[in-house]
């Protein structure tokens, strides 16, 4: 029985969500592992777009978004019910701002020298506004950001959160965001985050499948 395919990057944040809810769902898949500089073939054939992940089922079915993989892993098996935590306009409200102007302000934050409109605080700054404060303020609230339970609202956003811890790790050490710097240190710790940040050898066509 052939197995889904997943075309990933290990440090992608939109990758790592969709390893998260594939390994959570309990999806056997191989894994190709993909260098941005030098996409596969194989994956560019299938999807032009030229971004990861893709997963490739073995009916010939794409899903080249990370959120659709997601929720795609989510029907096949949802046993701590991450489906189930809030209601859905919340989890989209929450997933959109992440992935929409989020997103761009710790792009900035992270390349300033690219964006050289801002400084590296200003970008910091205005994504505190947006964003850090209101997920410190949920998390001070209730453990998970919707609820008592994980959600797809936290592993959906939980990578991005992450990399933005990873910019200045001191200063986020050291930030007065306590409940969002332990929700995200319970996430990092957990076993199905060591589980999908495995290291692979990039693949290459013709490799025995790696098996994830
Ligand atoms: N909307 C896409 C975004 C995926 C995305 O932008 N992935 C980045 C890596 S983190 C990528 O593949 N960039 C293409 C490149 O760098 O060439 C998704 O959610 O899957």
């Amino acid at each position: 029985m052939p197995l889904p395919i997943l075309y990933s990057f290990r440090r992608c944040p939109y990758a790592i969500r969709a390893r998260l809810a594939l390994k959570y769902a309990q999806v056997p898949l191989e894994l190709r592992e993909v260098v941005l500089r030098h996409k596969p073939q194989a994956m560019l054939a299938i999807s032009p777009k030229g971004t990861v992940p893709v997963l490739q089922l073995p009916h010939g079915q794409i899903i080249d978004e990370s959120l659709d993989i997601m929720n795609w892993a989510l029907q096949q098996a949802d046993p701590q019910g991450w489906l189930n935590q809030g209601d859905t306009q919340a989890t989209q409200d929450l997933i959109a701002r992440n992935d929409g102007p989020f997103k761009a302000l710790l792009d900035r934050y992270k390349y300033p020298e690219r964006h050289p409109a801002h400084t590296f605080a200003d970008y910091r700054d205005q994504a505190i506004t947006l964003c850090i404060h209101g997920l410190n303020q949920r998390l001070t609230d209730t453990p998970f950001l919707l609820g008592d339970k994980p959600s797809l609202a936290d592993m959906a956003i939980a990578p991005f959160i992450r990399q933005f811890a990873q910019v200045d790790a001191e200063w986020f050490a050291n930030a007065p965001f306590p409940a969002l710097r332990s929700w995200l240190n319970h996430w990092v710790e957990s076993p199905l985050f060591h589980a999908v940040m495995a290291k692979y050898p990039a693949w290459q066509a013709g490799d025995a499948p790696t098996i994830f």
